[in-house]
């Protein structure tokens, strides 16, 4: 009998792919598609046949297309609900495209035209309906047009009011409806406009705050965003897990500073995806895990099967290190070593009251001794890399 394996994903894992990602044709600005082009339906049984896979995820146009008639439409989903019947597969997530068309040009709920930004919200409306025919409960918000090119065009100032307008009547249509939505923002810096307003993930985080519904609003942060602006993706995650606004996740890759790649999970970054994974595991997040990824474009479509194995195959192994890092008796003792306590500062410092200040005040810290503190980093840092290469 063949030996189980221990990193086999399972649908309780949460792992999701969008229609756009695993029935990505692999066009790029410079070439045509590389592969067919898949019908929905066939972009599932494709998922289908790919052990462990919780769900698919879609924009209203992956789906249906822009002009499609409303026999067309109907079609399309009667095929794509039997495929999902077919493979048990769920649809967790929907979105909107608010970028490919023409109208969208200089952005949806930001654009300079009245009439555009109130068609954008209406595409919206549709869209979510369309989501929740299949069940879907995370919204995500991903305005690829939102933003400029010169400062010239759009006040920047104007373009976030408008963008709080649009959500705070989303989420009001959502009640209303009784769709059961929590939104999910997601930033990106650039690409494809030459500045995308709400660059970062903390970005939503603040502008969440100041909406009519910040209970309904979270983020999902994506891996390779914040990388090609050269941040610490893991840093991120963290606000907003701390925040309580870690609604959904994009999982990929990318190299640092360059065009945006979309290339699969922890295949460039060994270590921040360690401990992106370390963060999840620790803080106990058990929301969608969604491969915003896709294949290389020399891939055939045997091969894009291959990238979703991997994708998930990769989330695993590292969890699996997880596991290990918070057992490994060196490394805890080199954790409990560098985190030293002390009761009497604790208590000083942990609650303001008159007394206590008056007391830190009196406090005599001997400030050379402190810093002769040994801090092995290094070494705890090494241990890190041999436990990842399984030294
Ligand atoms: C990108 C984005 C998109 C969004 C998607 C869902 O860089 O193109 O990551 O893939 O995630 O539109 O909102
Ligand atoms: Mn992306
Ligand atoms: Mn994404």
């Amino acid at each position: 009998m063949a030996k189980s394996d221990p990193f086999a994903p399972k649908p309780a894992d949460k792992f999701t792919f969008g229609l756009w990602t695993v029935g990505n044709p692999g066009a790029d600005p410079f070439g045509g598609p590389t592969r067919e082009k898949l019908e929905p339906a066939k972009i599932v049984e494709l998922l289908g046949d790919v052990p462990g896979v919780h769900g698919v995820n879609f924009h209203d146009n992956d789906l249906i297309p822009i002009d499609a008639t409303d026999a067309e439409a109907n079609q399309i989903k009667k095929d794509f609900r039997k495929a999902l019947k077919r493979t048990g597969l769920k649809v967790p997530m929907a979105t909107t495209d608010l970028f490919r068309d023409p109208v969208f040009k200089d952005g949806a709920f930001t654009s300079n035209d009245a009439e555009i930004r109130a068609y954008a919200v209406q595409k919206v409306m549709r869209a979510m309906e369309l989501g929740a025919e299949f069940g879907a409960k995370t919204y995500v918000f991903w305005g690829g047009r939102e933003g400029a090119e010169s400062d010239a065009t759009k006040d920047p100032v104007v373009a976030i009011k408008r963008m709080r307008e649009a959500i705070d009547f989303l989420c009001q249509y959502s009640i209303d409806r009784k769709f059961g939505y929590r939104f999910a923002f997601e930033a990106k810096p650039n690409e494809p406009r030459g500045h995308i307003y709400n660059a970062v993930t903390g970005s939503y985080l603040a502008f969440i705050q100041t909406l009519k519904h910040p209970e309904m609003c979270g983020v999902n942060p994506e891996m390779a965003h914040e990388h090609m602006a050269g941040l610490n993706f893991v840093h991120q995650v963290a606000a907003a897990l701390e925040a309580g606004k870690l609604f959904h996740i994009d999982l990929n890759d990318q190299e640092f500073g360059r065009f945006d790649q979309d290339y699969r999970f922890g295949s460039i970054s060994y270590k921040h995806s360690f401990f992106l994974v370390k963060l999840l595991v620790d803080y106990k997040y058990d929301g969608l895990k969604h491969f915003d990824s896709h294949a290389f474009r020399q891939s055939n479509y045997d091969d894009v099967k291959a990238f979703a194995r991997g994708s998930m195959r990769t989330y695993k192994i590292l969890e699996h290190k997880v596991k290990q890092f918070n057992k490994d008796k060196d490394i805890q003792k080199l954790l409990r070593q560098i985190n030293r306590k002390s009761k009497a500062a604790e208590q000083l410092v942990s609650k303001y009251s008159k007394s206590n200040a008056n007391a830190l005040l009196e406090r005599e810290f001997d400030r050379k001794k402190l810093a002769e503190r040994p801090l092995p980093y290094e070494e705890l840092d090494q241990r890190v890399f041999d436990l990842m290469m399984g030294v």
